[in-house]
C-alpha cells in the first residue's frame, strides 16, 4: 500500500480539534481525508497516532492537565472508530479474511489507543481481529485463546514497568501453543524487551506489524525467553518487599520535604493511587526482571521532565535510591539497577532517556 503525506494544514486543524475537544469537526477532517482519497491506514497512523504523541508532550510539560488529555484523546478514539467505519463502507463486504488475531494489552496496561489502531490497521489488511481491551489479565487471555482459537496474539504494551506481567501473557499463551507478535513503546528499542520476554515477533508501529504478518503467515512459535530464574527471584523478592519499600521511600520523603506534598509523587494526580514513588519501584523492578537498567533510567528520566516542568523538586529522586540502596543491600540485581539509576541522576552517564517507553 503506498503511503501519502498527510497535508501540514490538516495535521494542524487536527491538533486544534483535540485542543478543542472538538469531536465532530475531528471526526469530519479524518473521515474527509478518507473520502478524499488518503488511505485511512495513513490517516489512522500518520495524523492520530502523531496527534497523540503531542498530546503525550503537552501533559508532561505540564502545558495540559490530566483532564485535557483524557479529553483530546477521547476525540481521537472517537476518530479511529469514524476512519474504520468510513474505510470498511468503501470496501462493501469487507477485505477477507487473511486470519485470526486476537489484540490484547499487558496486565496493568491502560493504553488501549495504539491497540484499537493496530486493530483497524490490521483489519484493512484483512485480517479477522478481535480486541480484548485494556489490562488483560493472563486467565482472561488464556480463557480468550480458549474460546476463540486464534492464529496469534497481538501484545501491545506502552510502559515498560508492566514487562513482567507482559511476560505471563507472552508465556501462557505460547503454552497453548499460540504464536505472540508484540508491539508499543514498553517492548522497549527495537522490541529488546519482547524478544527477552519469548515474544515470537516484534513490529515497530501498526503497518509494519501488518506487513510482518503478511510475510510470515502463518506465524510460529519461534521466540525465547533470556529470562534468568535468579532475576525472577530478585523480582520477586522486590514484589514481596513492596509495602515496606515503600513506606521507607515515604518516610524519607518527608523527611526531605516536611510540607504537604504536591500531589504529583503522593500519587493523587495519578489513575492508580501508586504514584511516582510506586511507579519508581516497579521500574526498578522491572529493569531486574529483564536485566536492562535502561528501564528504570528511562524512566527516571521521564519523572525528572514531568516534576520540573511542574515545578517539583525532582532532586528526591536521589534521596529515593539512596534509601533502597541501603534496603536492598541483599539483592545485588537490584543495587546493579540503582547504582546506574543513581549515576544516571548525578549526571555521570549520558542521558540515554531515549524519549518515553
Ligand atoms: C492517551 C494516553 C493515556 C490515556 C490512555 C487512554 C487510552 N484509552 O488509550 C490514559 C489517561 C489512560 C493514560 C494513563 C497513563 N499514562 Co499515558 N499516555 C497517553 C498518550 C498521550 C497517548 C497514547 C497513545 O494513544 N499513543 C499513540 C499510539 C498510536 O502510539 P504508539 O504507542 O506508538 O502505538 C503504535 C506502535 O507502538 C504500535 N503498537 C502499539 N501496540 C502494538 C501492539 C502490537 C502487537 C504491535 C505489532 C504494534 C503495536 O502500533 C501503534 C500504531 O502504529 C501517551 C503519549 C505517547 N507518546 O504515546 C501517554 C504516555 C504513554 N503515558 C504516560 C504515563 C506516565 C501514564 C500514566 C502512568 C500517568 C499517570 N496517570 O500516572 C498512566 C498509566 C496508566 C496505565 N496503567 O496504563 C507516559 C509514559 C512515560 C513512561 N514511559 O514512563 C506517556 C509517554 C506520556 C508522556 N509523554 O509522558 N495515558
Amino acid at each position: 500500500m503506498s503511503e501519502t503525506r498527510i497535508p501540514e494544514a490538516a495535521r494542524a486543524r487536527f491538533d486544534a480539534c483535540l485542543a478543542d475537544a472538538d469531536e465532530d469537526a475531528a471526526v469530519e477532517l479524518a473521515v474527509g481525508l478518507v473520502t478524499g482519497g488518503v488511505s485511512a491506514e495513513d490517516v489512522l497512523l500518520r495524523l492520530v497516532a502523531p496527534a497523540q504523541v503531542r498530546v503525550g508532550e503537552r501533559w508532561e510539560s505540564g502545558e495540559w492537565t490530566v483532564s485535557r488529555e483524557h479529553a483530546a484523546t477521547h476525540v481521537s478514539r472517537k476518530t479511529v472508530d469514524a476512519v474504520a467505519a468510513a474505510a470498511a463502507a468503501r470496501v462493501p463486504g469487507g477485505a477477507g479474511s487473511r486470519g485470526h488475531v486476537l489484540v490484547a494489552c499487558s496486565d496493568g496496561e491502560w493504553h488501549v489507543l495504539p491497540a484499537q489502531i493496530l486493530t483497524e490497521v490490521l483489519r484493512l489488511h484483512g485480517f479477522d481481529v478481535q480486541l480484548l481491551g485494556g489490562s488483560v489479565s493472563p486467565q482472561g487471555i488464556l480463557s480468550d485463546v480458549h474460546q476463540h482459537g486464534p492464529d496469534v496474539v497481538a501484545l501491545s504494551c506502552t510502559l515498560p514497568w508492566n514487562l513482567p506481567l507482559a511476560h505471563r501473557q507472552i508465556e501462557i499463551c505460547r503454552w497453548a501453543g499460540v504464536p505472540v507478535v508484540t508491539g508499543g513503546a514498553g517492548f522497549g528499542p527495537g522490541g529488546t524487551w519482547a524478544y527477552a520476554l519469548g515474544a515470537d515477533l516484534y513490529a515497530a508501529d501498526a503497518r509494519a506489524a501488518a506487513d510482518a504478518l503478511m510475510r510470515h503467515w502463518p506465524p510460529v512459535l519461534r521466540g525465547e525467553s533470556s529470562v534468568e530464574a535468579e532475576a525472577v527471584e530478585a523480582y520477586a523478592m522486590l514484589v514481596r518487599q513492596r509495602p515496606e519499600l515503600l513506606e521507607h521511600m515515604a518516610t524519607a520523603l518527608r523527611e526531605v520535604h516536611p510540607g504537604p506534598d504536591t500531589g504529583y509523587v503522593s500519587g493523587t494526580e495519578h489513575e492508580e493511587g501508586t504514584g511516582v514513588l510506586g511507579r519508581l519501584l516497579d521500574s526498578l523492578a522491572a529493569a531486574v526482571y529483564v536485566d536492562d537498567e535502561r528501564v528504570f533510567t528511562r524512566h527516571l528520566a521521564f519523572v525528572r521532565t514531568y516534576l520540573s516542568a511542574r515545578s517539583a523538586d525532582s532532586r528526591f529522586l536521589i534521596v529515593m535510591a539512596d534509601t533502597l540502596a541501603d534496603r536492598l543491600k541483599g539483592s545485588p540485581r537490584a543495587l546493579d539497577k540503582l547504582s546506574a539509576g543513581r549515576r544516571f541522576l548525578a549526571g555521570r552517564e549520558e542521558d540515554d532517556s531515549g524519549g518515553p517507553g
